[in-house]
């Protein structure tokens, strides 16, 4: 008889972030040799029509509208949080309380004090066992995982200077809808947390190094938009009537890094002709190294150790079977897209619950970004006054 574990899985949210984890339950356990199998079992909405839509459509074996309910059953060992930011305290708490592993969706929460709560409450789980993630997933595309591993070979020696930036431009036209991402009681900010977010982490994660302090401004462009008609999130049409933004369009600030070096960041959804562009290039004594999600198969690498003759940026194709995650897709050169970091996720989340490991970026590490996201709000409405990260004035 086989006595192989089995993680069924119920996933609470269902826009664009439940299509993508979706196909990740679904493939991960075909491309991995996992050590469990996984079973997509539920997934949850408000509208019963829609949701039970979305599980037929995605593989999921039921729907269910209550998400309480849900977290109660017996036979769930698995939530996935894919609502918006201002749900993600209140579900992950209480499934963390009923004994199940946590995997939610960036940012952690829209504040800090929820972050902190949710932050405890993963900690006392994670002494009964209970695992926890958040989905910080641009960290496991293969090229980006590189580059942290090289940093921390030396291969670019000391870190002098960080330049990161994620740019989207999708809502340059005034007329795309107010959708929940540009309203704070929803998205908590605006391009800040739902993309700069994700510059934080990577800037972090590469480097192994912290962000202690802030400078910065957050922008709004465009303050009134059409309220969003049908549909939600990025693919809704627009209804009767104007509403306000209460987000930021953009944001630009400076960071400084737990060795005292600086970096730089810009969040924008105003980058005119930028799709998903986020960007990272790290400094060093010895080299540097740089990548761009527009083209996340490559990583950059200049090594300042080579002969003067041949120095020059090296265009790595991280393909090759000896690189993160790839040996088991495809043969070299045949590429890797964005859904591929959501398998690496599943794939990271399901070994580190079987094999009873912390799987990163932890819920710690998703309030450590939460605080970094603070002190920038609070910089910006200083007139970008230096913000410790985690200073009580940003809390
Ligand atoms: C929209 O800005 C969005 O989908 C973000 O919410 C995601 O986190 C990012 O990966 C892509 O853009």
């Amino acid at each position: 008889m086989s006595t192989r574990p089995v993680l069924r899985v119920a996933m609470i949210g269902y826009g664009f972030m439940g299509a993508a984890h979706s196909q990740a339950w679904r493939t991960a356990p075909r491309v991995f040799d996992l050590p469990a199998d996984v079973e997509m079992t539920v997934v949850v909405g408000r509208h019963a029509v829609a949701v039970a839509d979305a599980a037929a459509k995605w593989g999921w074996a039921e729907s269910a509208t209550d998400w309480r309910e849900v977290i109660a059953r017996d036979d769930i060992e698995v939530v996935d949080i894919v609502t918006p930011g201002g749900s993600h305290a209140e579900i992950a708490i209480a499934a963390l309380q009923a004994g199940k592993h946590v995997l939610c969706e960036k940012p952690l929460a829209n504040a800090v004090a929820e972050a902190e709560a949710m932050t405890d409450a993963a900690e006392q789980a994670a002494a009964r066992g209970i695992r926890s993630m958040v989905g910080f997933t641009y960290r496991r595309v293969p090229a980006v995982t590189l580059m942290r591993d090289l940093i921390a070979q030396g291969r670019i020696g000391r870190v002098q200077q960080v330049r990161a930036s994620y740019r989207q431009d999708w809502l340059v036209d005034p007329e795309m809808p107010l959708g929940w991402r540009l309203q704070k009681e929803h998205a908590g900010s605006g391009a800040l947390g739902d993309i700069g977010a994700h510059a934080i982490d990577l800037a972090q994660f590469v480097t192994g190094q912290e962000v202690t302090s802030v400078s910065g401004v957050l922008e709004t462009i465009v303050s009134e938009r059409p309220v969003q008609g049908s549909g939600s999130g990025l693919s809704g049409t627009a209804g009767e009537g104007r509403g306000p933004v209460t987000v930021d369009d953009l944001a630009i600030f400076t960071g400084r890094l737990s060795s005292g070096a600086l970096a730089s960041f810009e969040a924008t959804r105003f980058a005119t002709g930028r799709k998903n562009a986020l960007a990272i290039e790290v400094s060093g004594d010895r080299g540097a190294l740089a990548f761009d999600f527009e083209d996340l198969n490559v990583l950059q690498w200049y090594d300042r150790t080579a002969p003067n003759e041949v120095q020059g940026f090296t265009r790595i194709v991280v393909t090759e079977p000896e690189h993160p995650y790839v040996a088991a897709w495809w043969p070299a050169g045949h590429m890797l897209g964005y859904e591929h970091g959501f398998s690496h996720q599943v794939k990271d989340l399901v070994d580190a619950i079987v094999h009873g490991a912390d799987p990163h970026p932890t819920f710690a590490e998703g309030l450590r970004v939460q605080r970094v996201l603070a002190a920038v709000e609070e910089s910006s409405a200083h007139d970008s006054r230096w913000v410790g990260v985690g200073s009580p004035a940003a809390g």
